[in-house]
């Protein structure tokens, strides 16, 4: 047997062992599986369906376009939607790219409050591209909306960045639209507001949280994290912008897109159009809302107090000074659990370090887990904390 295929069996055997709690991963379906692993792998398709660099791409157009319209479903919207993105990084690489030049500014979410590298960081193409600058969240932990309007005035940007990869609360997006509509009018410019939903996109697509579409000029997504799909990016526009998005995806920073993908891409789609993926998504928010209540109860420190989505943040830095996120991410390896280390706000300690853990239930839920199994879950967490570690 390859190599490859006992590493694959090993992997198997550990996803199906451990418990996986990392906030952006989950389980996708036999037929997600299927399509990514088709022989639309074999096939070059540069270009958009009906204007394609190469012959033979009828199947793909047809595909392409299918994915496309399950998607604008999906989401109920006009929207136009770019499904090609490789993954959520292309995805913002290619907003940022069809509103901005190099040396323009964006305004995001620190990294160290929630945010993400393709939000401005200094060590991605966001932060050395472009000039970024960044807001934050207030002391109890909720993004510092009040903050907001100061930023824009002071740092002038083309571009305001709304979303997160850490972050357990609603995001309201109403209010920064209005806050950049403010801004706007004030200065006379054209501030554009990109929405990276990429964590909470199942959210939105199931109801449980507001929806950005409406309200922001480009919304960029992952599939694979709550919306259960194949490892890749989408991104949705405004119809006015949906030239330069598409001329940002190919040719602007991609070649051939990835066919076999963009089928899986479809596919789930499809399910996230059943009622039962609704029902998925309500019994996630509901398993991490009672994982959540079950630390607090047992004194852990949660940023927030408590989280609205499928994700929270555990703080150690006050209850377990001397542990660091690190730590806990190695030793709960070592029992099957499998969560990552992440930086809380404040943060005093590096990223490779950090002073908190960050716990998501959309994995386990789709392997059935039910409130009582968090609250196992949570129980043995802390066990493995206090007695081999604090
Ligand atoms: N790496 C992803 C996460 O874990 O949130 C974001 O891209």
């Amino acid at each position: 047997m390859s190599k490859v295929f006992e590493l694959i069996a090993k992997e198997e055997k550990r996803q199906n062992e451990t418990v996986e709690l990392i906030a952006s991963e989950n389980f996708v379906s036999e037929n997600v599986r299927k399509a990514v692993g088709s022989v639309l792998t074999n096939k070059y398709t540069e270009g958009y369906p009906g204007n394609r660099y190469y012959g033979g791409c009828e199947n793909y157009d047809e595909l392409e376009n299918y994915c496309r319209e399950m998607w604008q479903k999906v989401f109920d919207t006009d929207y136009h939607v770019n499904v090609q993105p490789h993954a959520g990084s292309q995805a913002n690489y290619a907003a940022y790219m069809s509103v901005l030049k190099p040396g323009d500014t964006i305004l995001a979410m620190d990294l160290n409050n929630g945010g993400h590298l393709t939000h401005g960081s200094s060590v991605n193409f966001s932060g050395k591209m472009y000039i970024s600058h960044f807001y934050g969240v207030d002391d109890n932990g909720f993004i510092d909306y009040d903050g907001v309007p100061a930023r824009l005035r002071e740092v002038k940007p083309q571009v305001v960045m709304v979303g997160a990869s850490a972050y357990s609360r609603i995001i309201d997006f109403a209010k920064f639209r209005e806050m950049i509509d403010a801004y706007n009018a004030e200065f006379g410019t054209d501030c554009k507001m990109i929405v990276d939903m990429s964590h909470i996109a199942g959210l939105v697509a199931a109801g449980e949280h507001p929806s950005p579409f409406g309200i922001a000029d480009i919304i960029t997504t992952t599939t694979h994290k709550t919306l259960r799909g194949p490892r890749g990016g989408m991104i949705f526009c405004k119809p006015e912008l949906a030239r330069k998005v598409d001329s940002a995806i190919f040719p602007g920073s991609q070649g051939g897109s990835l066919m076999h993908v963009i089928a899986g891409k479809a596919i789930a789609a499809e399910e996230a159009l059943t009622p039962e993926y609704k029902e998925y998504i309500k019994n996630v928010v509901i398993n991490t809302r009672v994982m959540c209540d079950k630390f607090i109860e047992m004194g852990y420190d949660i940023i927030t107090g408590g989280t609205d989505n499928h994700l929270f943040l555990v703080d150690l830095s006050k209850t377990f000074p001397n542990v660091t996120g690190k730590q806990v991410q190695d030793k709960l390896d070592e029992h099957g659990i499998t969560l990552n280390k992440n930086c809380v706000p404040k943060e005093a300690r590096s990223p490779k370090e950090t002073s908190g853990v960050r716990i998501g239930a959309a994995a386990m839920t789709t392997k059935g887990w039910k409130p009582e199994d968090f609250c196992k879950a949570a129980e043995r967490i802390d066990k493995i904390i206090r007695e081999e570690l604090a």
